[in-house]
């Protein structure tokens, strides 16, 4: 070992104790957690279907009743789309992003420990909720009115909507990382179009998370509050609509489906590129299909409601725009077979996995398209088909790219080989099983053989086709059994495999596998699309030694974790940012989030006050300021100076925010398409003769709040030329106008003569100025946060050798202001919107 790798392994590793496992934050240990919980979860919502198969294996049986059965099948499906296929995603991301793209780890490795820890947590909810003899049992879609109050009186559905909504933090989280990392944290000469294709699937698929996850998070949460605090969103009888549920869900869960088969999509070019031995033809048309898939998918969802009464202009409308996304689909199809049949093809299990999944999801994208017919659909909706349609593209498309990806990337994440031709057995063994299994349910629903049955009757022609159905699972489950035997015994005794047994194309496989806490002693330059394959892209020639590598002699130097940014598009070293420590804080917020989610199971409002302070106090741990400011001037061995810049106006950091914005936007934004929903129903608005909102104290209440916007401004701008006092001035007059604002509405809310329970306008009017209120209350916090830290940390003293002008180098504290104001002006322009639509508007203004 050198020195430099002694340094390194000092600085990255830590003790093998117990604290220090739960407080690690290195990508590679959590990714491992991710993918091996996840695939726990695989495991139990396979047993919970081999019981549903078991039920239906002869007419009119009795091992499974139907309760018994509804809970299996709701938890079937919410334990494979949300604990597993997402999270097994995410991990496989958390562990190969950083290395593929050759850096230390990912932009904020604490989130990173944050969102696994939330993941498993509320995992372990879910599955709570069967001991406590309430497991979900309204299906993974959760439909109102059924999941609602007065046809789901238990706590099951409470667990559901909790679980859920504590899921999309994690998830969410998780998105924000990828994005930031992928745009800011690529070795230089990485440029966007020198990208392996898993990355860019990576980063589509976060970005449709961010857009999409908000809405399902708002759907449960309505739903939680219709459930617990009686609000009226779903209840026709108050005014509220069942449909705005299934609009709301599907806005997230048309787009979902793609949000699991753009990052498989990656993992197919990955492999297919190893083992066809050369680069993916027609690259650029790959990612763009990738970059459409996501944009179109949120045109889509309509298609899961042709049966609910629709009008006919829209239903042709979604059903053209499901036509189109054969289009992206077909494209990637296409460059695969032509990367195949002009490549080199060695077959091996991760490459049968790929071509599985080629034959299957042609398969489910025909039957799609079938279903996006609308005469057609109105007929297999609800039935067995749909069931098979979603089971092709789900398994076909998602579960097959990663159970290659298990494979392809075993020795990696080993270091030692799995058994190749076990590994082959298992996958004839799943794709036969696979494929008894699923293709007799398109003939069982053309037959009329309704889905989310927990039985059916004798003598309809059915029995044979459940019979050889049920078999086919009971091959699945052999063939996974085998493959956990493989990859166990393989990992405890499978022959070395050494840095790079595939003779691969991306970076991961130019460090030690399992790689090193620190990724890489060197850190990689990339020149090409095929980084270790040089600028022969096609795998003749391996160039290892064209592999430029650099170090960070501050990192060496003092012994601190950094990484290098560079910039978007071309990937030119930008700055060096320090990386945080390991921390147990982001564990112990997680709990106390737990804590706060079993609230509305328990009715305890102790909970929620003992989760939110918990929360709190993790967060100041977590963010509690121990490092020094990164040094202002930092030397790369390859003899690039990096100043710390740029740290300000596009910092990871700085994204960090915009992008929490962005998804926050969403939920502003799902919020009053509810409303308009709601208020387009309605026969007259409000409703039930509630007179129609005051305008003067809201009027006032908002100049205040724009006031508060132009004080943080000054703040910010004064923090720009280091005028620390003028800041901290700044920053506490928009506190104090918050505070202000936050009483004039509650003065409101007071006042009211109706209430959040009195009809759908009530429950609007109170969740829409609560949830406003409330991240206003945060905004607070956060500038009140600031000036507290100004103090601590001396803001303002400006990085030595850098003096010469404000534009030149940012004193330290000025990212700090800058973030929070730019939090602070979305708050203000969001309490715009919802004066616009829920005073303006309804004054007929
Ligand atoms: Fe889907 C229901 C339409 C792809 C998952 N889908 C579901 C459900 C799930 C799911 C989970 O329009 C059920 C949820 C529930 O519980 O109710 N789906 C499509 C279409 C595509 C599609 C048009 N689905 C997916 C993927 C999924 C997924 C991917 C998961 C990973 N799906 C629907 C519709 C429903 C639906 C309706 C509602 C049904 C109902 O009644 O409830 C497309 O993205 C597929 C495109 C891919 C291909 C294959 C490759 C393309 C080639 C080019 C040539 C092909 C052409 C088409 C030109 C098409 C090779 C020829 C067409 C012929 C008919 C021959
Ligand atoms: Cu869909």
């Amino acid at each position: 070992m050198t020195a430099e790798t002694a340094t390194l392994q000092r600085t990255w590793a830590h003790p093998a104790t117990v604290t220090a496992w739960v407080s690690s934050v290195d990508h590679k240990q959590i990714g491992l957690r991710y993918i091996v919980t996840a695939f726990g979860f695989f495991l139990t919502g396979g047993i919970l279907a081999v019981l549903m198969r078991t039920q239906l294996i002869t007419a009119e049986n009795d091992f499974l009743g139907p309760g018994a059965y509804n809970q299996v099948f709701t938890m079937h499906g919410t334990t494979m789309i949300f604990l597993f296929a997402t999270p097994i995603l995410i991990g496989l991301g958390t562990y190969f992003v950083p290395l593929m793209m050759g850096a230390r780890d990912l932009a904020f490795p604490r989130l990173n420990a944050f969102a696994y820890w939330v993941f498993l947590l509320a995992g372990l909810l879910l599955y709570a909720s069967f001991v406590t003899g309430g497991a979900p049992d309204a299906g993974w879609f959760a439909y109102v009115p059924l999941s609602n109050e007065g046809f789901s009186d238990g706590k099951n559905m409470d667990f559901w909507a909790s679980g859920i909504v504590f899921l999309g933090i994690s998830t969410s989280a998780g998105a924000i990382n990828f994005i930031v990392s992928i745009l800011k944290f690529r070795a230089p000469g990485m440029g966007l179009f020198r990208m392996p294709l898993f990355l860019w699937g990576v980063i589509d698929m976060a970005i449709t998370i961010l857009i999409a996850l908000p809405y399902l998070s708002l759907a449960a949460v309505l739903l939680l509050m219709d459930r617990n605090l009686g609000t009226h969103f779903f209840q026709p009888q108050e005014g509220g609509n069942p449909l705005l549920w299934q609009h709301l869900f599907w806005l997230w869960g048309h787009p979902e489906v793609y949000i699991l088969l753009l990052p498989a999509l990656g993992i197919i070019s990955t492999i297919v590129t190893v083992f066809a031995r050369q680069t993916i033809l027609a690259y650029s048309l790959v990612v763009a299909a990738s970059l459409a898939i996501g944009t179109l998918s949120f045109g889509l969802w309509v298609h899961h409601m042709f049966s609910t009464g629709i009008d006919l202009l829209p239903m042709s409308f979604f059903s053209a725009a499901s036509f189109t996304i054969a289009i992206p689909s077909g494209i990637s199809i296409f460059a695969w077979l032509a990367t195949i049949w002009s490549g080199r093809v060695v077959i091996r299990a991760p490459f049968l996995w790929a071509l599985g999944f080629i034959f299957t999801f042609v398969i489910g994208g025909i039957s799609g398209v079938m279903t996006a017919v609308v005469p057609f659909d109105w007929q297999v909706h609800d039935t067995y088909f749909v069931v098979a349609h979603f089971h092709y593209v789900l398994v076909g498309g998602v579960v097959f790219p990663i159970m290659g990806a298990l494979h392809h990337w075993f020795p990696k994440m080993s270091g030692r080989m799995y058994h190749e031709g076990l590994a082959q057995v298992t996958f004839w063994l799943f794709f036969i099983g696979f494929n008894t299994t699923f293709f007799v349910q398109h003939y069982l629903g053309l037959i009329g053989m309704p889905r989310r049955v927990y039985t059916y009757s004798e003598g309809l022609g059915w029995d044979v086709w459940n019979l050889v159905s049920s078999a086919g699972a009971y091959i699945i489950a052999v063939a996974v059994i085998l493959m956990l035997v493989n990859l166990v015994r393989s990992l405890l005794a499978g022959p070395p495999a050494g840095d790079d047994p595939w003779e691969g194309d991306s970076l991961e496989w130019a460090t030690p596998s399992p790689p090193p806490p620190y990724n890489f002693a060197r850190l990689p330059v990339v020149h090409s699309r095929a980084a270790l394959w040089g600028d022969d892209a096609s795998g003749h020639a391996r160039e290892d030694e064209s592999v430029r590598t650099f170090a960070i002699e501050d990192e060496l130097r003092h012994g601190r974790r950094e990484a290098v940014t560079t910039s978007i598009l071309d990937a030119q070293p930008e700055a060096v940012v320090r990386l945080p420590a390991d921390s147990i804080a982001p564990l112990l917020v997680a709990l106390s989030l737990l804590v706060a989610s079993t609230g509305p199971l328990l009715d305890s409002a102790v909970l929620y006050a003992a989760g939110i302070g918990g929360a709190l106090i993790g967060a100041a741990i977590w963010m509690w300021p121990i490092d020094d400011p990164p040094p202002a001037r930092v030397e790369l061995s390859t003899g690039d100076i990096l100043t710390t810049r740029v740290t300000s106006a596009r910092s990871p950091g700085w994204w960090g925010v915009v992008l929490l914005m962005v998804t926050e936007a969403v939920i502003f934004g799902g919020f009053t398409s509810s409303y308009l929903m709601i208020r387009g129903d309605a026969p007259a608005w409000p409703l039930g003769g509630i007179d129609p909102p005051d305008l003067l104290v809201p009027a006032l209440a908002i100049g205040v709040l724009v006031a508060g916007s132009l004080v943080v401004h000054w703040a910010d701008r004064g923090m720009r030329f280091g005028d620390v006092r003028r800041a901290r001035a700044g920053l506490a007059a928009g506190a104090v106008l918050g505070v202000v604002f936050l009483a004039m509405h509650a003065s409101q809310l007071l006042r009211a003569e109706f209430a959040h329970d009195t009809n759908a306008y009530g429950s609007l009017y109170y969740a829409i100025t609560i949830v406003h209120g409330a991240h206003l209350a945060a905004g607070i916090g956060m500038l009140l946060w600031t000036i507290a830290r100004s103090r601590i940390e001396r803001f303002a003293l400006r990085p030595e050798g850098s003096a010469e002008s404000p534009a030149d180098a940012e004193a330290p504290g000025e990212a700090n202001v800058r973030h929070v104001a730019l939090y602070w002006h979305f708050v203000t322009l969001a309490g715009l919107l919802m004066f616009a639509v829920m005073y303006l508007s309804v004054r007929g203004l």
